[in-house]
């Protein structure tokens, strides 16, 4: 049944695919007009996906050109730099990354990295080549062929560097990496940095939105800089970085998704006769999908980052929490999460404009309605979590997701986040992955 609301579903298409072209710059989609002029990754896999949907050709480029950025250790970095170098801050200069050994000399990116998504996207890719057959399924197949070992050795990067003890939670060395900022999942670790000096710096995010307040503060850049200078100091090599690096962190979201991506991989790779690649990615499923399950708080049901360099798990109630959701698993596991979810500190919360999980609950003491990761409800993650709940046979989490998502997107706005009670769009306007979420939305029964 589909119970998407009929009114405006055109238009809403429409001005989604005006909202990808807008931000098209040939061969990447800038995540934002302003806020955001260049690729970032994990926006780039979702961009994919929604443009998959009208564009197969186009989707392919999108992941081409990521992985063209990719690192020779493996690594996929977090921002592949556009020409506009004045528009964002910290640029390709700041980075410091132009001496990192392991990256293409042809291609300006930062020098950490996001969650693992893409594969996910390329599945999206194939399945919509093999829909619209003809010159769209050879393209898409052949995509697949061409690009299976970029992606194989980004997973293997990611097990091998960045879970050394096979603990199943992968390590991240940055907030930037996680996606998720300035989540309150990171206050812990970033209070325990006492940041040395940092180059003189001059945002510019907060030219790009309505209210200061809603972004970062400055002493939060300080410190993000500050890792950053951290990370050049040693070239960007990343087994030097987890010596030197104040914040070192066991990302569980990250994680999730890691387990889930692996899987299907591990699909795309049978289907080229890639038996043994497939089998180790497998095996990476099974290891992060337990990582995940171990991080789980039996109070709050709950899965938690772990602090490293503190020694201790990390209890916030942030969407991030629900990490099993996205990694799968033990089906009574997920049925536990699936409740919570829909619950009253979440989805439920009588105050919501729409029943979508907000990125931080409203029960929380931590809870800012209006700031970045400290509440907002992010249109791309509810997409995410409405693609685990179809894989996982929930046709009602998705099908709530999907409705009130579409309700939420018909003021063809595309906020990069919106204000859970009011449903006001925040951040930046016309963002990429927002417009990318809402033609997903519009394409699957
Ligand atoms: C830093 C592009 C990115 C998203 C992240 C989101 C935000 C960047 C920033 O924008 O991060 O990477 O400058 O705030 O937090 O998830 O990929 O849309």
């Amino acid at each position: 049944m589909n119970t998407a609301p009929r009114l405006g579903i055109k238009e809403l298409r429409q001005s989604a695919i005006d909202v990808l072209k807008l931000n098209d710059l040939g061969s990447m989609t800038s995540a934002a007009p302003n806020l955001y002029p260049h690729m970032w990754s994990w926006d780039a896999a979702f961009v994919a996906i929604g443009l998959a949907r009208y564009d197969v050709p186009r989707a392919i480029t999108e992941l081409r050109t990521l992985l063209a950025a990719q690192w020779s250790t493996g690594m996929i970095p977090h921002i592949v730099f556009s020409d506009n170098a004045a528009g964002y801050f910290p640029g390709f200069d700041r980075w410091g990354t132009a001496s990192a050994a392991a990256r293409p000399g042809a291609v300006k990116s930062s020098g950490i990295c996001q969650p693992p998504v893409h594969a996910i996207a390329l599945r999206h890719i194939v399945d919509r080549g093999r829909e619209n057959g003809g010159r769209d399924q050879e393209v898409a197949e052949a995509f697949l062929v061409e690009s299976f070992d970029g992606w194989l050795a980004w997973h293997r990067w990611l097990a091998e560097v960045r879970d050394p003890d096979g603990m199943g939670l992968i390590e991240i060395h940055h907030g930037w990496e996680s996606g998720f900022d300035n989540s309150p999942r990171w206050d812990g670790p970033y209070s325990r940095i006492e940041p040395g000096p940092v180059e003189p710096f001059t945002r510019r995010d907060t030219l790009h939105v309505a209210d200061a307040s809603e972004r970062p503060d400055d002493a939060e850049y300080t410190k993000y800089l500050w890792l950053v200078q951290q990370m050049a100091s040693v070239d960007f090599d990343d087994r030097a970085i987890q010596e030197i690096i104040d914040f070192r962190v066991r990302d569980v979201f990250f994680s999730g998704i890691m387990a889930a991506s692996s899987d299907v991989l591990a699909d795309l790779g049978d289907e080229i006769g890639r038996p043994d690649d497939a089998a180790q990615l497998r095996s990476y499923a099974r290891r992060f999908r337990n990582g995940v399950a171990s991080s789980v708080d039996p109070e709050t049901g709950l899965a938690r980052d772990y602090d490293v360099l503190a020694g201790e798990w990390i209890s916030t109630q942030t969407v991030s929490g629900f990490a099993s959701l996205i990694a799968g698993g033990d089906p009574a596991a997920l049925a536990v999460q699936q409740n919570l979810l829909q619950g009253p500190e979440w989805m439920g919360y009588p105050q919501m404009r729409f029943p979508l999980p907000p990125s931080t609950s409203p029960a929380s003491a931590a809870f800012r309605a209006r700031t970045y990761w400290r509440g907002p409800v992010w249109p791309f993650l509810n997409l995410l979590l409405g693609w685990a709940a179809k894989r996982d046979g929930e046709q009602e989490l998705f099908e709530t997701l999907k409705t009130a998502s579409l309700h939420q997107l018909a003021d063809l706005k595309f906020g990069e986040y919106y204000e859970p009670f009011t449903g006001d769009p925040l951040g930046s306007l016309n963002q990429a992955w927002t417009a990318a979420a809402a033609l997903e939305w519009i394409g699957t029964d």
